[in-house]
């Protein structure tokens, strides 16, 4: 590696949590989607770091709160019928669930950049799983949506 292409790589790190070109994502919670009742759509995106999720209360009843988080990542709870917008900058895999919802299994999947923590997210779903009593299979079924 010679000097450009050191002083290169300290430009982009530097650089990349406020990388123009953050985007800004909408999450709608829904009474019922294609993909079943009490749900969020989409209900697994894969973003960039510093991309920005609005949740978007469309119909009435629903919040958001994380129950994964990759470390360091600041955890996040709405009210009901609250639109928040959360900021994603640390890497890795990050579940949410709507707690009215719970047992109906209303729950989300949010990529950013390298899934870093996925095992921890993987456990989490087993646990989840056991405590739900519909749509039991989607946490799985988002998760397998990460590459
Ligand atoms: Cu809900």
């Amino acid at each position: 590696m010679n000097y450009n292409s050191i002083a290169l790589s300290i430009v982009l790190v530097f650089f990349a949590p406020t990388m123009v070109g953050a985007k800004t994502w909408q999450v709608y919670m829904l009474n019922q989607s294609d993909q079943g009742a009490m749900v969020f759509k989409p209900a697994f995106i894969q973003v960039q770091p510093g991309d920005q999720v609005d949740f978007v209360p469309v119909d009435t009843g629903h919040n958001t709160q994380s129950v994964v988080v990759p470390e360091q990542a600041q955890p996040w709870q709405s009210k009901t019928d609250e639109k928040i917008s959360i900021k994603l900058i640390q890497e890795g895999v990050y579940v949410y669930q709507c707690s009215n919802h719970q047992i109906m299994g209303m729950v989300g999947v949010i990529q950013v950049g390298t899934p870093t923590n996925l095992s921890k997210a993987q456990a989490f779903a087993k646990q989840w799983q056991a405590e739900v009593v519909m749509n039991k299979q989607r946490l799985d079924d988002y998760l397998k949506k990460i590459k």
